[in-house]
């Protein structure tokens, strides 16, 4: 099996990057410099050779006297130096040849000012010399220090110095004692430092010449050898005996593979793969081997002639029994305003967290937003991928006469289907979200994101952010829907859900189409904006008519009619016409007709292109921030095709985007923690990160190709688009984990189960 040095990759990284700096360059590309070595990032097709020369390398770049950073200003630019402000004000300019912080307010944090760096290395037990020079307008304090860019933000090393308006030189050697950092941060701090009594007003800072050398290499310690993800895969929680059974082996050399039976040792069934193709997310061949004969329930392994093996995996019925028992509890998990009960959340449980009044941003009134769901590894919650969430409940439950009532959650037991109860959860939390002019707040966090601590130490103000059209809309839509799903359970609560819902669409419609929802400037959480409003309007106005058939919803619907479909945060457009092909409502044929050919037209697509992918996707070489919701909605898709049209091809091809999940995928990771061989371990997920242990039932976001944290762009810069994923808590757009990427997995395992 193929294994490379990750630590020469990664200095390798560090060195390349400052070549890159050197030159201007900022697309990752093929560089060459006289003598390192050469790493071709296009048409990697022999990528043996290029792993041997990257392991050849690895001495010869940690060595001393090698400069990391180098910042000297003097081609007038700022060299990547960043500015981040938490509530001070300051500007970061480059004037005769210096870098210059020109402090108005110093705030009320030392780290209310901050001037940062990223895109270097530190290895364990490598000493380092930090240099820079600095001056003040002023006599005061400042802070440097490299520390850790993520989790609790540590400094590994670091001090408060006092500047003055002579210059100094800082020179430090320190070695690195913990473990290597790919992706550290160096930052300036030049905020409220403690022994200000007031504001000191206008003043600039003054730096020069920041430099991190390496001295001495003698105790470094290269990592050991780190085995790649396998080459052959499939999905590591298995198949149920009827299933259509395929294994992927990314490799082109002519070989066999044999389906062996754990127990008995023995070989089942022997194969071979169909024709090599070459898989460009992948950046490389790709064979497809059936073994749907096997059916006979047991545990399995499949071992490929010259790639390797498969993890092991179970054939049987019922084998996502535990596993579909524990993405719903992750809902439940994320219950906020509530105390989590240990019998149920284990070592998860908390106290009632958030239960303050949130102030209504921008005024002084103050309003009960307690209850639903925390939205992810962070503690907001946001209206808009709320409702996508509900929505998957509600139609796992319809559409598949979901009404298990033993799940595990508080209200098991209770003769209303689990899947309805969670997602009353959030539904009675939405309802506080409503103002009294039935516009919907668009989330309620505090201004920036909390410390990496449990959610009842999370003790700031809480905002409402204002109101948007996207949340208003999504409200009405789920709303509406609610009003009929649990009618039969709660008259009253069905009744009072139409009423919210028709309320926030009249607030729409009094002119309040335009409310496009943008962070104000001092609030940081996230903030799921959305300019294109037509396919929310459209799932709105679908649903309300369903719910009461009155004519200004059918009108609607014909005015939203030619929406984009879609089943994200952003773009909901399948969730109205899908819902309004099932319920088959007079008096909008033509509609029904058009949407049939649309959702049609997708899963045909994601049919066509996932054919002639490596491993049956359809995303091309774009794998999009949360890409394993991508995947997951396309499973749903397919499947809502499968219903409208019975046609089975189409359920095959969504077990395909499950199978991708569990493992049937190039980085050899089962997605949902804490299933199969290899699951994330190491997830952006608040109360993981403070118990060390990543929480079970989670799905991870998954590969981004477009490398959106600072460690994932530290790590994966030559990695292939695909494979651009690392479990790693710092890489908060490859290993978060959210609401709305468990719910369509959800949905797509009720379906498929
Ligand atoms: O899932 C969201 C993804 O599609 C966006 O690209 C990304 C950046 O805007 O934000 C993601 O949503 C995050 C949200 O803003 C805050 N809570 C965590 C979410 C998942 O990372
Ligand atoms: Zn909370």
């Amino acid at each position: 099996m193929r294994k490379f040095k990750k630590a020469a990759a990664l200095i390798l990284a560090s060195a390349m990057m400052l070549s890159m700096a050197a030159c201007g360059e900022n697309n990752e590309t093929t560089v060459t410099t006289e003598d390192t070595a050469t790493v071709t990032d296009a048409s990697v097709e022999d990528t043996e050779e290029v792993t041997e020369e990257v392991t050849e390398e690895e001495e010869m770049q940690l060595e001393n006297g090698m400069v990391l950073i180098d910042l000297n200003f003097d081609d007038g630019e700022l060299q990547d130096v960043t500015k981040y402000s938490n509530g001070g004000v300051f500007d970061l300019t480059v004037e005769d040849g210096e870098m210059v912080v020109g402090i108005t307010s110093c705030g009320n944090l030392d780290y209310a000012n901050q001037a940062y760096y990223d895109g270097f290395e530190l290895v364990k037990g490598c000493v380092y010399t930090f240099t820079f020079d600095v001056r003040s307008d002023i006599d005061r304090k400042l802070e440097w220090r490299l520390q850790i860019n993520g989790g609790d933000y540590h400094a590994y090393v670091g001090e408060y110095i006092d500047v003055t308006t002579e210059t100094q030189t800082i020179s430090v050697d320190f070695e690195m004692e913990e473990d290597t950092d790919p992706a550290p941060r160096l930052c300036f701090n030049m905020g409220k430092m403690e022994d200000m009594d007031a504001d000191p007003g206008q003043h600039n800072i003054y730096f020069d010449n920041i430099q991190l050398v390496v001295k001495d290499v003698s105790n470094a310690e290269i990592a050991e050898e780190v085995a790649e993800a396998p080459l052959v895969s499939v999905s590591q929680i298995g198949y149920l005996p009827d299933d259509v059974k395929t294994v992927i082996v990314g490799s082109d050399v002519d070989e066999t593979f044999e389906v062996v039976n754990i127990e008995t040792g023995e070989t089942v069934y022997e194969g071979t793969y169909g024709r090599a193709f070459y898989d460009d997310p992948n950046k490389r061949k790709t064979r497809h081997g059936d073994f749907s004969e096997v059916t006979e329930p047991g545990t399995y392994k499949i071992v490929s002639s010259d790639s390797g093996e498969t993890y092991e995996f179970t054939i049987g019925e019922g084998i996502y029994d535990d596993m579909y028992k524990d993405v719903i509890l992750m809902l439940y998990n994320q219950r906020c305003g509530v105390e989590l009960d240990s019998d149920i959340s284990g070592d998860f449980a908390h106290v009632a967290c958030h239960t303050g009044d949130a102030v209504v941003y921008g005024t002084n009134e103050t309003k009960d937003v307690s209850g639903g769901w925390h939205d992810a590894g962070d503690y907001g919650r946001y209206v808009v991928p709320g409702a996508k969430t509900v929505q998957d409940l509600l139609i796992a439950y319809e559409d598949y006469n979901q009404t298990a009532d033993d799940i595990g959650i508080p209200e098991s037991g209770n003769g209303v289907p689990d899947l309805l109860d969670e997602a009353r959860y959030e539904l009675e939390w939405m309802l506080k979200m409503q103002d009294t002019s039935g516009g919907v707040y668009h989330k309620v966090t505090c201004l920036v994101f909390p410390e990496t601590v449990m959610p009842e130490e999370e003790n700031d103000q809480l905002y409402l952010a204002p109101i948007s059209t996207t949340a208003t809309a999504d409200f009405a839509a789920v709303m509406a829907k609610a009003s009929l799903l649990y009618a039969e359970y709660d008259a009253d609560f069905a009744a009072e859900c139409l009423e919210a819902a028709e309320a926030a669409w009249a607030y729409i419609e009094d002119g309040h189409d335009n409310d496009r929802y943008k962070n104000p400037d001092d609030i940081v959480t996230g903030e799921y904006p959305d300019n294109y409003t037509s396919d929310e309007l459209l799932w709105a106005a679908c649903e309300l008519y369903i719910a009461t058939g009155k004519a200004e919803y059918k009108n609607a619907i014909s005015e939203y009619s030619s929406a984009r479909t879609g089943l994200g945060w952003a773009d909901v457009g399948t969730y109205g016409m899908y819902d309004l092909i099932k319920a088959d409502v007079t008096g909008v044929d033509s509609e029904i007709e058009y949407f049939k050919t649309k959702i049609k037209e997708e899963a045909d697509y994601i049919v066509a292109r996932g054919s002639d992918d490596g491993y049956f996707m359809s995303l091309l070489t774009t794998y999009p921030w949360g890409s394993n919701m991508t995947v997951a909605n396309n499973g749903m898709t397919l499947l809502m095709q499968y219903k409208i049209s019975g046609d089975a091809s189409y359920m095959e091809f969504a077990k395909k985007q499950l199978d991708y999940l569990l493992g049937a995928n190039a980085v050899g990771y089962c997605f949902v923690t804490g299933y199969g061989t290899v699951s994330p371990q190491s997830t952006h997920h608040r109360p993981s990160m403070v118990l060390e242990q990543s929480m079970p039932g989670m799905l991870v976001g998954g590969p981004d190709s477009n490398l959106e944290d600072p460690y994932s762009k530290a790590v994966l810069y030559d990695a292939p688009a695909a494979q651009r994923y690392v479990d790693n808590a710092q890489s908060f757009s490859c290993n978060e984990i959210t609401i709305y990427w468990n719910s369509p997995l959800i949905y797509i395992l009720t379906g498929l189960k």
